[in-house]
């Protein structure tokens, strides 16, 4: 930069100069579709890995982590698999994304929103998950979109198929995640104010269980907890947890994926 500022006579035409480098910059970066599926669609012989999208209505495209399967391209929105990432943060980096995309990762909420917005778009949403004894269980929801942020996000899911077990909608009546806005830490949205189980009243679902979600009362579903490891996964409240596939004693897995597709 000083190299180019002795170069220009006035100041302006620098400022102009480099406005143009960062306009440049910004156009080379190389668009390989709205979503995974797209791509796959589009080159059916695309391998897993990392790719930048644009979905429709979007002003910046950005990187995704894409499981290219027989049964289409997904786009992953969340990963766990070890205690790297720390998943207990705040409402911004819950809407912002972190962690790193080829392992452990949240995309954001204002990605995944970006992704199943629209009237036109109908995504289905598949849950993978494995314990510590070898098994693996998935769950789908058809019709999956997420409310803009001004509705924090409120999770819209439809029909459930799978062997995981339908968490979202609970081991019981009256703790349905669906249609409840995302909570953290520092954003309550968990339908306790409070809530009594057995002798404990229960305020805030985000703190006691762990990480961000669409907590309702708390809820049967939570895969953004704390990561523990094989022989000390049973009975945390805070882990990653799908209450319908192991149980009654809260049982955390070993590693979790969410992923989109559209249809
Ligand atoms: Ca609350």
């Amino acid at each position: 930069m000083w190299n180019r500022m002795k170069f220009c006579g006035l100041v302006l035409v620098c400022v102009i100069g480099l406005t143009d480098q960062s306009q440049a910059q910004r156009k080379r970066v190389v668009v390989n579709g709205t979503d995974c599926t797209q791509i796959k669609t589009r080159l059916p012989q695309a391998t897993s890995g990392v790719y930048v999208i644009q979905p429709a209505g979007v002003k910046y495209p950005f990187k995704v982590y894409c499981e290219m399967l027989v049964d289409g391209g997904w786009t992953v929105f969340q990963r766990r698999t070890g205690p790297e990432v720390l998943f207990d943060k705040k409402w911004n980096q819950y809407k912002q994304g972190f962690g790193n995309l080829k392992k452990d990762h949240w995309l954001g909420l204002k990605h995944i929103y970006a992704l199943t917005k629209g009237r036109k778009k109908n995504s289905t949403l598949r849950v993978d998950l494995w314990d510590f004894e070898g098994g693996t269980a998935f769950a789908e929801y058809s019709d999956f979109r997420l409310g803009n942020e001004g509705e924090a996000y409120k999770l819209h899911i439809g029909a459930y198929r799978g062997n995981a077990g339908d968490a979202i909608r609970g081991t019981y009546a009256g703790i349905d995640q669906n249609g409840f806005g995302f909570s953290t830490s520092d954003k309550d949205n968990d339908g306790c104010s409070p809530c009594i189980f057995g002798d404990i009243a229960q305020n805030d679902c985000s703190f006691s269980n762990g990480g961000g979600w669409w907590f309702s009362k708390c809820g049967s579903a939570d895969l953004n907890g704390d990561w523990h490891p094989a022989g000390n996964n049973i009975f945390w409240s805070s882990g990653i947890h799908w209450k319908t596939w192991k149980g009654p004693a809260p049982y955390s897995a070993k590693a979790s994926r969410m992923m989109i597709r559209s249809v």
